[in-house]
């Protein structure tokens, strides 16, 4: 095991399936997979407009990375398996059970709705890059050791894999064989940093076999392929033959996050050759040739998602305003004495 393998394109971009793909997903699977895809996308859009209005908190938009994100969590038995997400993943959350209204309401000034309801097999949105990875390989080898046969997804970025946690957790990964799935997103950028600045390696999948697993790049373009690798992945997880790094190679087309203003550095020529690789239209066209989508069942899925995202908004304005302490609860089990005077003092302030 020395280099990287890398998978053929299952699903080309003119949405016809490559002569001999082995397609692991049905006809009506991928139809519910293109309608979380959109649902992601529409989100994004939501999300953005908000944000500019001043009613929602900052957001990192999946635009372009929906066919890696929807492709490797389908894989996933949610009653089971685990997510483990970095920050841009809202269709992995939604997989796994996690409700919209309470992702839309948390973005909407009420953290106490960011809480995880116990039974969901899923950690919170992770913003210091890479740390939720010895968390998932944690997990990951804990659920094996309770004798369970579950597996953990988790998921970084091309930035996050230069961070020591990236290559700490891969290094007891391997050991200890967790049963767990490393998700590489490797859209281009770490905010302005191309992906060229970021590692001298050829590929980033060809880490794993340095930690003794294997690394399998995809084209994360292609909802098939990266289903099909990661389902294998996740088998091989699941068998105890360990872990597996996938490099999913797709492409931001938004900003980094509502703060930032890619045009100060991206090529427009790359991003318009980027866009005609847009995971959505693939899918689109594939499901179009099969007969199972058209313009009516489009209008008719978008229709039903807003309806979603409208109720959702409406219900999180309805809510109370949370208080002071609101955003100091539901962090620690047991708050350590610095975080409970700093809500105390809080509490103080907003008195006074
Ligand atoms: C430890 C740490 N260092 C720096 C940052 C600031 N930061 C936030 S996102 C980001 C880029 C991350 O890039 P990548 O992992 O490729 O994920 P992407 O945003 O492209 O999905 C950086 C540097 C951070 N959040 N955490
Ligand atoms: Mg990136």
């Amino acid at each position: 095991m020395t280099a990287a393998v890398r998978r053929r394109s299952q699903l080309l971009p003119s949405g016809r399936l490559r002569p001999g793909a082995a397609v692991s997903l049905p006809v009506d699977e991928v139809r519910a997979a293109l309608e979380l895809m959109l649902l992601s996308r529409r989100f994004d859009a939501r999300a953005i407009a908000m944000q500019r209005l001043g009613r929602w908190g900052v957001h990192s938009p999946a635009e372009g990375q929906e066919a890696a994100v929807v492709g490797s969590c389908l894989a996933l038995d949610p009653g089971r398996d685990w997510v483990v997400p970095q920050y841009r993943e809202l269709a992995a959350y939604l997989h796994q059970g996690h409700g919209l209204e309470r992702v839309v309401a948390a973005q909407m000034g009420h953290p106490q709705e960011g809480r995880i309801a116990d039974e969901v097999r899923l950690l919170p949105v992770q913003v210091a890059l890479a740390a939720q990875l010895p968390q998932a390989v944690g997990l990951a080898w804990g659920l094996r050791r309770q004798g369970q046969d579950a597996v953990v997804l988790t998921y970084l970025g091309d930035g996050a894999s230069s961070e020591g946690d990236f290559h700490e957790a891969c290094n007891l990964a391997g050991v200890v064989r967790a049963p767990v799935v490393f998700l590489l997103q490797n859209n281009g950028w770490a905010i302005s940093t191309p992906r060229r600045l970021q590692s001298a390696a050829t590929t980033l999948a060809s880490r794993g076999p340095g930690y003794g697993f294997p690394g399998v790049v995809v084209d994360g373009n292609d909802l098939l392929a990266v289903h099909a690798v990661t389902a294998e992945a996740v088998g091989r997880a699941r068998a105890g033959d360990g872990p597996t790094l996938i490099e999913a190679q797709t492409y931001r087309l938004g900003f980094h996050n509502t703060t930032d203003d890619p045009t100060a550095y991206t090529d427009p020529a790359e991003l318009a050759a980027a866009r005609a690789l847009d995971p959505i239209l693939r899918v689109r066209r594939y499901l179009t040739a099969h007969g199972a989508w058209d313009e009516e069942r489009e209008a008719a899925a978008c229709r039903a998602i807003d309806d979603r995202l409208d109720r959702a908004i409406a219900r999180a304005e309805r809510l109370p305003a949370p208080g002071p302490a609101a955003c100091f609860d539901d962090v620690y089990a047991e708050p350590p004495p610095r975080v409970l005077a700093q809500r105390a003092h809080a509490l103080a302030e907003a008195e006074v």
